[in-house]
């Protein structure tokens, strides 16, 4: 066996089951090893931000790494973008990026670059192969790193004469990760704090709101004791729809931050961090948490935050389960002009139950949301990083991750062509992904900054930057290009229509909603 088999075949015996990949020379070794290792499923992703967000969307919903293959230190640039979203959602991840052969190294050959400084700008642990003996413990050693807790980035470089060498040495396991359970001390205080008359909150993040059990958890400790309930703006995934307590993330805005959480006298983190304004602006402060407002941590980032919520509820006096008030399931929008309050309404009346729904609407965002919380229930995996081309990667890796289950990308315009390429992957993969493309031809939310910032820009130099017309975007040919199915919906009955079919078929198919 080569280096490049010891490695796959050490990810493989440790349960890693797909690698994301855009290969090249100096992984030549590690592409043909894939067929002498049939447990690994290599997926050819045409954009390396395809590859990093594919990985970061099947780790939000398994829990678990997927490789992404990474062509020397450019391959790994394009990837940043998207493993910082990676690195904000905490989601592990194993990044495979090949190097030079050590002795080709001194050259500086055009290739060559600093691989470890890309990668320490996202990366929990880096490895770089020492040699080809150690190559199955360094790849061991970089799953383990991945997985935590707390869970991250892991990268390992791999020089490429350690690819090709013979190697024989064993392939270690990794032990599985535990997530520690909360200290009681924390939740001796939070009920203490509950018993009192202080107005308390909780921001939830990592798998808290993930988790059915831990959303009923805070639904009792809601009820029981007025508490309020937010969302970190870097969790990986959350729980939506009728059937679960909704726990909304804090506002995007700092304004509408400051008012959500106004009032409040004690917040408490659940694998959360203390929120921040996405921007600083000149007149605003930087957080909305208010003046005085105790923080204290009741699951730290890696530990066990259902634990933490479902023993608090427990231990609550008069929080026992009640039944909540559901939504009536929403009915679809009445025909006429397409508009983005149309496009929810349908969207959240059609949704088939347990969608995972990959979300990068931007300035469309909040309306949608809000009708989604009548639909069947569902789980949603934002943005969160900021940085936008993950929407249609993460949903690629989420249809791998999650093959009976529909996937659904709620994609902004300006957003989807960051990495449009993830479409080709769909279609080749045949993953059950309904795109729908929220055509309004601008950075809209954009216009929004440009007056909050005070730039107010009303020049047509200026307007031209934030345009997406001059020439129009055509989705359906851009999408059937790329051999995924594609119409445009003008009226909102057309919308529906489409929206019905792409539903009821499976495979990937993509609609341009006409804004
Ligand atoms: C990698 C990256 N580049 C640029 C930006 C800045 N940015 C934020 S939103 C946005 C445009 C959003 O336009 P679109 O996706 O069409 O959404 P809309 O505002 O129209 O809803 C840009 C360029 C970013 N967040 N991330
Ligand atoms: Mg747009």
């Amino acid at each position: 066996m080569t280096g490049a088999e010891c490695l796959l075949r050490t990810l493989a015996d440790n349960g890693v089951r797909v690698c994301f990949m855009n290969p090249g020379t100096s992984e030549m070794h590690l592409v043909a090893a894939l067929d002498r290792i049939p447990q690994l499923r290599g997926i050819l992703c045409l954009q390396e931000a395809v590859c990093a967000g594919a990985a970061d969307g099947y780790a939000r919903m398994t829990g678990f790494p997927a490789a992404a293959l990474l062509h020397l230190g450019p391959g790994l640039g394009n990837a940043l973008s998207n493993l910082h979203n990676a690195r904000k959602a905490r989601s592990p991840v194993v990044a495979l990026v090949g190097e030079h052969a050590t002795t080709h190294l001194r050259h500086d050959a055009p290739l060559s670059s600093d691989i470890a400084a890309f990668a320490r700008t996202v990366s929990r642990h880096i490895v770089t192969v020492p040699g080809v003996d150690a190559i199955g413990a360094a790849a061991a050693e970089v799953i383990a790193g991945a997985l935590g807790p707390p869970s991250g980035v892991g990268t390992l470089i791999i020089p490429a004469d350690f690819s090709w060498s013979p190697s024989n040495f064993p392939l270690p396991r990794v032990p599985a990760a535990v997530r520690p359970a909360p200290e009681p001390s924390r939740l001796e205080q939070a009920l203490k704090v509950l018993a009192s008359d202080a107005r308390a909150g909780f921001i939830l993040g990592g798998s808290a709101l993930a988790d059915h059990g831990a959303l009923a958890a805070a639904g009792r400790i809601a009820d029981a004791r007025g508490a309020r309930f937010f969302g970190d703006r870097t969790a990986p995934r959350n729980r939506s729809g009728r059937e679960d307590f909704w726990v909304r993330r804090v506002p995007y805005f700092p304004e509408d931050a400051g008012l959500a959480l106004a009032g409040l006298t004690h917040l408490f983190f659940v694998e959360a961090q203390v929120p921040v304004s996405f921007f600083g602006y000149a007149n605003t402060p930087a957080s909305p948490v208010p003046e005085g407002c105790a923080l204290s941590t009741l699951a730290a980032p890696g530990e066990d935050g259902p634990a933490a919520l479902k023993m608090l509820a427990d231990e609550l006096p008069g929080s026992e389960l009640r039944p909540r008030v559901l939504y009536a399931p929403p009915a679809v929008a009445a025909d006429g002009p397409l508009t983005v309050d149309a496009l929810g309404r349908t969207l959240a009346a059609l949704l088939p139950a347990e969608t995972i729904i990959s979300d990068e609407m931007i300035s469309s965002r909040e309306p949608v949301l809000a009708h989604l919380l009548h639909a069947a229930p569902h789980d949603q995996l934002p943005v969160t990083g900021g940085s936008i081309g993950q929407g249609l990667p993460v949903a690629v890796g989420a249809a791998v991750a999650c093959p009976a289950r529909k996937v659904c990308a709620l994609e902004a315009d300006g957003s989807a062509m960051y990495s449009l390429q993830a479409l080709w992957t769909m279609a080749r993969e045949n993953l059950d992904v309904v795109t729908i493309v929220f055509a309004n031809r601008r950075y809209r939310i954009l216009d929004i900054e440009m007056r909050r910032t005070g730039a107010a820009a009303a020049g047509p130099k200026a307007d031209a930057m934030l345009a997406l017309d001059r020439p129009e975007l055509d989705f359906v040919r851009l999408a059937q290009g790329m051999g995924v199915r594609a119409t445009r919906a003008v009226t909102a009955g057309e919308f529906a229509a489409q929206l019905r079919l792409a539903f009821a078929h499976s495979g990937p198919c993509l609609i341009e909603a006409m804004l």
